[in-house]
This record gives structure tokens, C-alpha cells and sequence, in this order.
């Protein structure tokens, strides 16, 4: 762990804080690593069954910490930029084989939106706002944003947004689809803790397979999809947790899931 990430694993939630407080949790090349790390160890602990991402302080993440850029002196090579620091975090988070979720506490702007929109489900504070803020410095949105604002809300307001930079309230991106819910700003934490904890004792393979069979569906046919359905439920129709499942539903009682 390092100063600019804060990793805090409890009850199989790993709990994962931007913590550069001062510059709205703005990256720098320390935070991207100590992020991608971070995401890197939940995947592959297996006492990780979920993983809860959020920010200290007022903001939830800025994007890039613009302080460390100075285009004026030389061009700098932002595809070097997104290829060694954005892209291989965000492929980690959509790849995770279990539940991420987002506590949007605060402004959520440029690539900082963008890697909430790659987490599976995004609670955000009434309070916060999504910004596009790239349209403002020329650029073009990244962390995966052309890709996730035209899946979730289609051409005419993914355009609108990343052309004008214009700021989303939370309750407008609930309301459009482009996160899960907008909660009071004092009981964001406590639900998303809440989920999080839900998940964490939840049935882990299932949920993985899930993730995986919906992202699958933006490109798959439907007989594709039909048979991908086919073969993930022969998966995790073997799984400890499945047997688990009907066994507690026959027996009207809570079921005890292992993550296997
Ligand atoms: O270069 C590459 O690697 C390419 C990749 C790019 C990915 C990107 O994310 S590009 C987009 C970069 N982000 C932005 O353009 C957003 C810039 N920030 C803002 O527009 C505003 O700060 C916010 C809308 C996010 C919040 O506004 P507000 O009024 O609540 O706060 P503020 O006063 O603007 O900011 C507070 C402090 O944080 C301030 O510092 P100071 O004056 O108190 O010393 C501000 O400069 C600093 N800060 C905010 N965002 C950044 C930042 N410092 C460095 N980089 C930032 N992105």
C-alpha cells in the first residue's frame, strides 16, 4: 500500500481509498500503481469477494493530475501515457471476477469518471457530479469513457456530454442510467458498506460468471449468448454455493455461501 491509495481489507471487502486529497484525488503516476496493485491483489486473494472503490476528502478523483503536465515545454505522448497507466487498470477492474462497486462521494472529472463507469455498480453522493472535462483541454475521453457513456446511454448523450463537458448531477445519471443510485450524502458509505458486505457473503463464482456473461452480450448474438448462458450455468450449477443455495431455499433458512 502506499500514501495515495489506501487498501483496508475486512469481512472479505476490500475497501480501496484515492487518497490525495488536496488535488480532488487527481493521479499521478504513485496513485496509478498503487491503484492498479491494489486491484491486482483482489483478484487474486481469494479472501477478496468484493472490492468497494472510493475517494478521501471532497472529491472522489479529478482524473490526471495536470500539475505534472507542462505541454508547452514538449509534447508529451499520451498513448504511451494511457497504454502504461489508464488502460491495463481499467481492463483489471472490467475483468475482476467480482463485484466492484463505486462510492462516488464527491466531483468525479475526466478519467476519474471514467474508471467509476467501469465498476459494476456506481453509488454517488446526491452531491456529485460526473464531468467530462476533456473537451476542455482538447483531449478526447479515455479510462474506457467513449466506450462506457455509448453502451450506457447511447450516441446522443454520450456526444453531448463529452462535447460540452456540461456536469451530470447524480440524480440526472441515475435517472439516465449511467450509474446504479443516488443516495443521500450521509448515508452514501453506510450503503454502499451495506452492499458491499452482501456481496462479500455472497456467492462469489456466480457473481464473476454474471459480470462476464453480460459484458459478453454487447458484442455476442443471441445464440451466442444462448450458449454462453449454457456453458457458465454448467459452471456454476458445480459450484459448492449453487448446492448451498437450494439446499437453504428448501430448508427456509439463510443461505451460508463460500465464495466456491
Ligand atoms: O495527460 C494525460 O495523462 C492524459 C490523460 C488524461 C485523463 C484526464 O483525466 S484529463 C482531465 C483532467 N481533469 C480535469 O481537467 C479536471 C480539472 N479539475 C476541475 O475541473 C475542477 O477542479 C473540478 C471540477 C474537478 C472541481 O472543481 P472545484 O471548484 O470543486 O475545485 P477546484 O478549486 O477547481 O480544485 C481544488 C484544488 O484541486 C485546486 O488546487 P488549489 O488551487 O487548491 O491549490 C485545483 O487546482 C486542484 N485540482 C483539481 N483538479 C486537478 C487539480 N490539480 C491537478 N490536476 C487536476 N486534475
Amino acid at each position: 500500500s502506499s500514501d495515495t491509495v489506501l487498501v483496508v481489507l475486512t469481512g472479505g471487502v476490500m475497501r480501496i481509498t484515492l487518497n490525495r486529497p488536496d488535488k480532488l484525488n487527481a493521479f499521478n503516476d504513485e496513485m496509478h500503481m498503487a491503484l492498479r496493485s491494489a486491484f491486482a491483489k483482489a483478484q487474486d486473494d481469494p479472501a477478496v469477494r468484493c472490492v468497494l472503490l472510493t475517494g478521501a476528502g471532497r472529491a472522489f478523483c479529478a482524473g490526471q493530475d495536470l500539475g505534472d503536465r507542462d505541454p508547452r515545454k514538449s509534447t508529451p505522448d499520451l498513448s504511451h501515457t494511457l497504454e502504461t497507466f489508464y488502460n491495463p487498470t481499467v481492463r483489471l477492474i472490467r475483468s475482476m471476477e467480482k463485484p466492484v462497486i463505486c462510492a462516488v462521494n464527491g466531483v468525479a472529472a475526466g478519467a476519474g469518471a471514467n474508471f467509476a463507469f467501469a465498476c459494476d455498480i456506481v453509488l454517488a453522493a446526491k452531491s456529485a457530479r460526473f464531468i467530462q472535462a476533456f473537451c476542455k483541454l482538447g483531449l478526447v475521453p479515455d479510462a474506457g469513457g467513449s466506450w462506457h457513456l455509448t453502451r450506457l446511454l447511447g450516441e446522443a448523450r454520450a456526444k453531448a456530454l463529452a462535447l460540452t463537458g456540461e456536469p451530470v448531477g447524480a440524480e440526472q445519471a441515475a435517472n439516465w442510467g449511467l450509474i446504479w443510485k443516488a443516495l443521500d450524502d450521509e448515508t452514501l458509505m453506510d450503503e454502499a458498506e451495506k452492499l458491499a458486505a452482501h456481496f462479500a457473503s455472497g456467492p462469489t463464482k456466480g457473481y464473476g460468471l454474471t459480470k462476464k456473461a453480460i459484458h459478453a452480450a454487447a458484442t455476442n448474438s443471441l445464440d451466442a449468448q444462448l450458449d454462453l448462458e449454457r456453458d457458465y450455468q454448467g459452471t456454476a450449477g458445480a459450484t459448492h454455493d449453487y448446492a448451498e443455495g437450494v439446499a437453504a431455499f428448501l430448508d427456509k433458512r439463510k443461505p451460508e455461501f463460500q465464495g466456491r
